[in-house]
C-alpha cells in the first residue's frame, strides 16, 4: 500500500465496535468477518484508517476492555485467521487498521491474575499488579480513599490460599479489571512482545486505552478530588494520585522506539482524559505518541465563544510540540452527539439517558451534530468518527434497564444509565432482521423501531441524507486538504466562526440572526440547506471555495 509520509496527521479515522459493527454468523453479536464483508462501505464513506475496539479473549465484564489474553481473538469475534483476513482486506482497499491495547489492567481471568491470587501474599506473581493489605485493624478497610471510575470502591478484597480474608487488589474500573503495576519491568516486557505480536500480523497501529493511568503516585496517597480524570484539577502539584503522572511517558518513548522499529508509518494514539491541552500535548512530544484524543473538545458546548476557545487552544497547544490535533465528537464512551447537542446548551453530559429522563431534541440534536461534524472536518489534524455517526444516529435513550450491560449502571447502583446507549447495534438495511446489522432477528442490545429511517439504504443516494454529507464532507477535505490547514481566524464573536481552512472558507452560525455569506462566495456544502437568500442560518456550517 502506499506510505505517504505522515499519513496519520489527517487521516480520518473511524471507530469500528465490534460487537455492534455487522454480525456474520447471526448470534446477535458482531464479529471480525462481518467487518471485512463491509469495508466497501469505509471505502465509499472516504475514510483512511479504521480503529477496532477490542476483539481479545475476555470475559465481557467491560465490553472487551477486560482482556484475558492479548494475543488472540474471542472465539464470539472469531479467530486469528479471521483478523489477518480483516488486516489483509483493510490493506488491499488502502484502509489502514489501528487496533486496541489496554495496558492500565487486565482481566481478572487473565493468567496473570490468577496465578497472583493463587500465590498469595509477598509473591513475584502479585507484584505484576497493585496488592496492597487493608487499613484497620484486621485489614478490612481498602488501602486508601479511591473510588473507580464506575463507580464503588476501587480496592477488591481477595481470599487468600488459605481461605482467611487477604490483600486488596486495585482497580479504576471494574472490580474484574485489576490494575497492572508498571513498576514492574516484567509488565513492559509483556506489552512490548503483544505489540510486536500485532504488528507483525500487519497493524498499522494502536490506541491506547485509559494512556494516563498507568502510572500512580507511589504513596497511593489518598485523594478527595474528582475521580473522573478530565474534571480534575489540571495544575501541577495537585493532580489527582493515579492519572497523568510523568512517569508514564517513558512508557511512551520506549513504545515508540519500538515500532519506529517497522517500516510503514506505525502510530500511537493516547486515550488521555487530560487537561489542560498543553498536559495532553506532552503525549504527543516527537520520541512519543502520535495523536492523542481531544477531549476537550468533545465536551466544549455547542456556543462560538466556547467553540473558538477549544479549536484555538488545541491548536496552539499542538503546535507547540509539532504535532497535529486530534478532533473526536462520538465514540463508544460518550453520548452521541446527535443526541449530546440536542439537550439544553450548557447543561453538563449526561452519563447515559434513560426512558425517564428528559429526551433531547432529536431534530435539533441532529441539525446541530451535522453542523458541528463540518466544522471538525475542516480542521486541520486528523479526525476520529465513531461508527453510525455517518447515519445521524441518535443515542438509543429508551433502553429497558433490565437489558444494561454497561458496568457502571450497576455499580452506581443505578444512578448513572452508562454507555449502552451509543453501543446499540448500527441499522444498515430498513427491511432485513436486526436492521441488517446480521442475518437474524437478533442484537445484543435492542435497537429502536425507529432506527429503520436511519438505515444506511434509505440515505444512499439521498440528496442531502446524512449519510451523502459525510461522503461529500470527507470528498472535499481530501480534495482540499482542509486537514493539512492552515488555519486563519476570519471572525469568531458571540454568534458566528469563521475561518479559512487550506483554501475553504468555513463559516458556522451558532447564533439565532442568520449570517450573509461574503460576497461572491461559491458554496461547496452546506450542513443543513440554504435558504433561497442564501444567507446562513442557525446551527448551520457552510464551506466556500
Ligand atoms: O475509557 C477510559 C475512561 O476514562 C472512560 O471510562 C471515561 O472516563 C468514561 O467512559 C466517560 O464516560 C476506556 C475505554 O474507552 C472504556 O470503554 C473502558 O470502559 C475503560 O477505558 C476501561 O478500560
Amino acid at each position: 500500500m502506499p506510505q505517504p509520509r505522515d499519513w496519520w496527521r489527517d487521516a480520518v479515522i473511524y471507530q469500528i465496535y465490534p460487537r455492534s459493527f455487522a454480525d456474520s454468523d447471526g448470534d446477535g453479536i458482531g464479529d471480525l468477518p462481518g467487518i471485512t464483508g463491509r469495508l466497501d462501505h469505509l471505502v465509499e464513506l472516504g475514510v483512511d484508517a479504521v480503529w477496532l475496539s477490542p476483539f481479545y479473549p475476555s470475559p465481557q465484564a467491560d465490553a472487551g476492555y477486560d482482556v484475558a489474553d492479548y494475543r488472540d481473538v474471542d472465539p464470539m469475534f472469531g479467530n486469528l485467521a479471521d483478523a489477518d483476513k480483516l488486516i489483509a482486506a483493510a490493506h488491499d482497499r488502502d484502509l489502514r487498521v489501528i487496533v486496541d491495547l489496554v495496558p492500565n489492567h487486565t482481566s481478572n481471568a487473565h493468567p496473570w491474575f490468577l496465578a497472583a491470587v493463587a500465590a498469595g501474599r509477598g509473591s513475584a506473581e502479585r507484584t505484576r499488579y497493585v496488592f496492597r493489605d487493608g487499613r484497620g485493624p484486621d485489614g478490612a478497610e481498602p488501602p486508601n480513599n479511591w473510588l473507580s471510575v464506575f463507580g464503588g470502591p476501587a480496592w477488591t478484597r481477595v481470599t487468600e490460599p488459605d481461605g482467611a480474608p487477604g490483600q486488596w487488589y486495585l482497580h479504576l474500573f471494574d472490580t474484574a479489571q485489576p490494575d497492572l503495576n508498571w513498576d514492574n519491568l516484567e509488565v513492559h516486557a509483556e506489552f512490548e512482545a503483544t505489540l510486536r505480536f500485532w504488528l507483525d500480523r500487519g497493524v498499522d497501529g494502536f490506541r491506547v486505552d485509559v494512556a494516563h493511568g498507568l502510572i500512580k503516585q507511589s504513596d497511593l496517597a489518598d485523594w478527595h478530588g474528582p475521580i473522573e480524570p478530565l474534571t480534575g484539577p489540571g495544575s501541577a502539584g495537585n493532580r489527582p494520585p493515579m492519572w497523568d503522572q510523568d512517569g508514564v511517558h517513558e512508557v511512551y518513548r520506549a513504545w515508540r522506539r519500538l515500532i519506529d522499529e517497522y517500516p510503514g508509518e506505525r502510530i500511537l494514539v493516547a486515550e488521555a482524559w487530560v487537561q489542560p491541552a498543553e498536559r495532553l500535548a506532552a503525549y504527543v512530544r516527537a520520541d512519543e505518541m502520535h495523536q492523542a484524543f481531544n477531549f476537550e473538545y468533545l465536551e466544549a458546548f455547542w456556543t462560538a465563544p466556547a467553540q473558538y476557545l477549544v479549536i484555538s487552544r488545541s491548536l496552539a497547544a499542538s503546535a507547540a510540540v509539532e504535532a497535529t490535533t486530534t478532533w473526536v465528537l462520538s465514540n463508544h464512551d460518550v453520548l452521541r452527539h446527535a443526541s449530546r447537542l440536542g439537550l439544553p446548551i450548557g447543561s453538563p453530559r449526561p452519563r447515559g439517558i434513560g426512558a425517564d429522563d428528559p429526551q433531547p431534541d432529536a431534530a435539533l440534536g441532529l441539525r446541530r451534530a451535522r453542523a458541528a461534524t463540518m466544522l471538525m472536518l475542516a480542521l486541520p489534524g486528523s479526525a476520529y468518527l465513531y461508527q453510525g455517526e455517518e447515519l445521524g444516529l441518535p443515542e438509543h435513550t429508551t433502553l429497558p434497564d433490565e437489558v444494561r450491560q454497561d458496568p457502571t449502571w450497576h455499580r452506581s447502583g443505578g444512578t448513572e444509565r452508562g454507555r449502552d446507549g451509543c453501543r446499540v447495534p448500527i441499522p444498515w438495511e430498513a427491511d432485513a432482521p436486526s436492521y441488517g446489522f446480521g442475518p437474524a432477528d437478533r442484537a445484543w442490545l435492542p435497537q429502536p423501531e425507529s432506527w429503520a429511517e436511519y438505515a444506511l439504504d434509505r440515505q444512499h443516494g439521498v440528496a442531502g441524507s446524512t449519510y451523502e454529507l459525510y461522503r461529500s464532507a470527507l470528498a472535499l477535505r481530501r480534495q482540499h486538504r482542509t486537514g493539512r490547514g492552515p488555519l486563519t481566524w476570519e471572525r469568531q464573536d458571540e454568534h458566528v466562526l469563521a475561518f479559512r481552512s487550506a483554501d475553504v472558507y468555513v463559516l458556522t452560525n451558532f447564533g439565532e440572526e442568520p449570517v450573509d455569506l461574503p460576497p461572491d462566495a461559491d458554496v461547496l456544502l452546506s450542513s443543513s440547506p440554504l435558504p433561497d437568500d442564501g444567507r446562513v442560518p442557525r446551527d448551520v456550517t457552510v464551506w466556500m471555495a
